[in-house]
């Protein structure tokens, strides 16, 4: 690298669509001119070219090309959120959340260990949910949450780093699995359920006693990422969704048994909608009207049946409802059978009155097309039409869902547009932007949990297969395969026009904050000092990274000592991140250019330890290396 590439270069990102952003509009143009040559098309003609056009082209992203949309995809039981490109469906980054990460350092470093706070020591996560923060129904570019099955906790990316900031652990709750964000008038709040029941209070006094058992949904405060409040349900909660007024959530339950084995959960035909009145629960909460739990000081409000509150409804749906999907127009919530062939659609505008007492519960239901075997998700585009995966079936189902209200009122009238085959065993799907009020219906991702045939065989565990299905036309196409590792359990699609990434840290980032203070304490000015301050046995090592140097090239430590090493990466070049690694000590994190990263450990072996940088930055970064000399004791 050389010099001029280490000026400083910060000004605004370049406009995306100066890299000529081959679009489907470019090629589809050449696609049909080309068949046109030959003679003036027919208007059926000119349809038939535009859709081959349109099959080749769209998702064909060349070399050097970017992406039209973000895709934000959770890892699963890797614990982690993947950043995919689309179309191209290529792999742009990994952010570590509930895992630990070699690369980065995530769950080594002391930055991290704050931010991971009271479950620093928690290893693994269970990534299913992730969804960004909103104003007025559309993405604000702002945040993506998370929630963790495993361990019940919730954490946050911040989408201008793509890093987790915070994370928060779940109080007298088990498994956080549905995860939705109040999408009007914008995200104040993040929706998570509690999946399982549990004894309350969890302290071993009551473990076979399933009377004794409840679950909660939970109310987060997305900016402070604290509990707000929680409510307590009949059954359990699966999957959970936000309406367009701000005032409702709806979850979805499959065990109104309360059973604790798994054919006690299946007895009923007929599970149920929770709805919850999130301006009734806050106003409650308000003045007070709430308990607690344990030492927990997060308000409670009961919301059972016996209750007989104003702060949930429970609406009757055919056994056992996975997903739950509001349709982008704001209008319907969907219910997904799984159990059930059907799928349910509620009516948003109706709930008020179910509240009010003046309807049935039932009397919501406007629609209960039978889409096929397994229904699981639902997605919709901007044309009425929704797309529903069909686990069993292996197919995803398009229907119209004013076509489906109709039947339900007795017209006969075929409400399923087309059934395509997937490959294989879908679970959750997505629209681009079929989240929100902008659903543009170009793209649907199918997230199949098998791949079987799909792709070379890699022993017993197979990837699974992320499928692009093009929707912009009258037929879904499908046109590509996307293999993934464990488990991209679902994703949202976020056009890049919202989100606004950074090329540098900025050196008050609040992410190392508390390391900057420390240095501040320490009389250490982090851009230019390299040093170390001993504190008893604890030993802060301060040095500054510019490619190729470390600006030390050896630090002294005694046996016994608690070492911090905190590297201020001085460099200001785009994409020229250092790393920092210890040999025999199992040290190892990213310093991206203008951060400060920090990480601690015993040295506990008298002798000589290498330390380098293991982020490819420089012609001599294999010379970026310097020694740990730890004296005997
Ligand atoms: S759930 S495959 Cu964890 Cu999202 Cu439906
Ligand atoms: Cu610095 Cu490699």
């Amino acid at each position: 690298m050389s010099d001029e590439n280490k000026t400083v270069e910060n000004k605004e990102p370049k406009n995306l669509s100066r890299r000529g952003f081959l679009g489907a509009s470019a090629v589809s143009a050449a696609g049909i001119a080309g068949i046109g040559i030959s003679g003036i098309m027919t208007p059926a003609e000119f349809a038939q070219a535009a859709e081959k056009a349109r099959n080749n082209a769209h998702h064909n992203i060349g070399p050097g090309e970017l992406d039209e949309y973000y895709g934000f995809w959770s890892g699963g039981h890797s614990g982690e959120v993947r950043i995919l490109g689309i179309p191209s469906m290529r792999e742009l980054m990994r952010i570590p959340v509930f895992n630990i990460d070699s690369a980065t350092g995530w769950g080594l470093t002391d930055e991290s260990k704050r931010i991971k706070g009271d479950s620093a020591d928690v290893l693994c996560g269970d990534a299913h949910h992730p969804h960004m923060s909103m104003k007025d129904g559309r993405y604000d570019g702002k945040y993506v949450f998370i929630n963790d099955k495993i361990n019940t906790r919730v954490a946050r990316i911040r989408c201008d780093v793509m890093k987790t900031d915070k994370m928060l652990s779940i109080p007298n709750v088990q498994a956080i699995h549905g995860l939705r964000v109040q999408k009007v008038p914008h995200t104040k709040y993040v929706f998570c359920n509690g999946e399982f029941r549990i004894p309350q209070p969890n302290d071993g006094r009551d473990l076979n006693d399933p009377s004794k058992y409840f679950t909660m949904f939970n109310v987060i405060d997305a900016e402070k990422m604290e509990m707000a409040f929680q409510v307590i349900v009949d059954g359990n909660l699966d999957n959970t969704d936000a309406d367009y007024t701000g005032r409702f959530a709806a979850s979805t339950c499959y065990n109104s048994e309360e059973g604790v084995t798994l054919a006690e959960s299946m007895r009923n035909e007929r599970d149920w909608l929770v709805v919850f009145d999130i301006h009734a629960i806050e106003k409650a909460v308000k003045a007070g009207k709430y308990t607690t739990i344990g030492d927990s000081k997060v308000p409670v409000v009961d919301g059972r049946k016996k209750a007989n509150s104003q702060y949930t409804r429970y609406i009757p749906v055919p056994k056992s409802p996975h997903g739950i999907n509001t349709s982008p127009d704001g209008e319907y919530f969907v219910a997904n059978g799984k159990l059930s062939p059907t799928v349910t659609i509620i009516a948003i505008n109706k709930l008020p009155a179910l509240f009010a007492g003046k309807i049935k519960e039932r009397d919501t239901v406007v629609g209960e097309p039978e889409l096929g075997l397994g229904p699981l998700h639902t997605a919709f585009d901007n044309r009425g039409n929704a797309y529903t995966t069909l686990f069993i079936d292996s197919q995803i189902a398009k229907w119209s869902v004013k076509d489906a209200i109709r039947a339900y009122k007795g017209e006969k009238v075929n409400y399923i547009k087309q059934k395509l085959d997937v490959h294989y065993q879908p679970g959750h799907n997505h629209t681009t932007m079929g989240e929100t009020r902008d659903a543009d219906g170009k793209y649907l991702i199918s997230l199949c949990k098998f791949s079987k045939d799909r792709f070379l065989p890699t022993g017993p565990l197979r990837a699974e297969n992320d499928q692009l299905i093009d929707i912009s036309g009258k037929e879904m196409k499908l046109v590509h395969d996307g293999p993934t590792f464990a488990e991209p359990h679902d994703c949202m699609i976020v056009h890049r026009s919202k989100v606004k990434p950074k090329k540098l840290w900025t050196r008050d980032d609040p992410i190392f904050a508390a390391t900057v203070a420390q240095a501040k304490k320490d009389g250490v000015t982090l851009e230019s000092d390299n040093k170390v301050v001993r504190d008893g046995k604890s030993v802060r090592v301060y040095m500054t990274s510019i490619a190729p140097n470390f600006g030390m090239s050896e630090f002294s430590v005694k046996q016994g000592d608690k070492v911090t090493v905190i590297v201020t990466n001085l460099d200001q070049v785009e994409d020229v991140t250092h790393g920092f690694a210890v040999n025999q000590h199992g040290i190892s994190m990213e310093i991206g250019p203008q951060q400060t990263s920090s990480i601690t450990f015993d040295a506990d072996k008298p002798g000589v330890f290498w330390f380098y940088c293991h982020w490819f930055c420089h012609a001599l970064h294999m010379e970026m290396r310097g020694r740990m000399l730890v004296k005997k004791a």
